[in-house]
């Protein structure tokens, strides 16, 4: 009896195990350049067309998510990156997670166009609050606001 209760313990400690490594992970970038962050105005689904987010997308599998990150901003924006480091905590979206992740651009990188975008903002730290950010995004901007000047 007693391998019984453990070995159906280990299985649903595996499996619990597995399940959060099935999350889906989107990374999302906040990149800063000259003391402002860039805000991104999305066109899908419908009910987040017209709202903010910075720009990211899901990571594939066997991806690293700052690989992610300088990909997303790649076929977003046509712009070149560099992640360097994490900004907040995990947050939950109806996806999975949202990872934020903090980048500037490379020397020498073209100005980020809205490829995937109707809209890009580069806004300062007084003017977050103001954008209708999707929701997830707007609960990173407390930490937004302390990393711009
Ligand atoms: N978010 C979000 N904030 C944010 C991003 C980049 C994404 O809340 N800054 C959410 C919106 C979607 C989901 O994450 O529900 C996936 O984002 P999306 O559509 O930008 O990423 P894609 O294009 O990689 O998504 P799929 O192609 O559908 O995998």
């Amino acid at each position: 009896l007693l391998r019984g209760v453990l070995t159906a313990r280990a299985a649903g400690l595996t499996s619990a195990v597995a399940g959060a490594a099935d999350a889906r992970v989107v990374v999302a970038t906040a990149l800063i350049d000259d003391g402002r962050l860039l805000a991104a105005r999305r066109t899908r689904p419908e009910a987040l067309a017209g709202r903010w987010e910075l720009p990211g997308g899901s990571v594939e599998a066997g991806e690293d998510e700052a690989d992610a990150v300088v990909r997303e901003c790649k076929e977003e924006l046509g712009a070149d990156v560099e992640p360097c480091g994490r900004l907040g905590t995990d947050l939950p979206i109806d996806a999975g997670l949202l990872r934020v992740h903090l980048a500037r651009l490379r020397p020498g990188s073209a100005p980020p166009q809205p490829l995937d975008h109707s809209a890009l903002r580069w806004v300062s730290a007084s003017e977050l609050d103001a954008l209708p950010w999707v929701d997830a995004d707007r609960a990173v901007l407390h930490d937004l606001r302390a990393a711009l000047p």
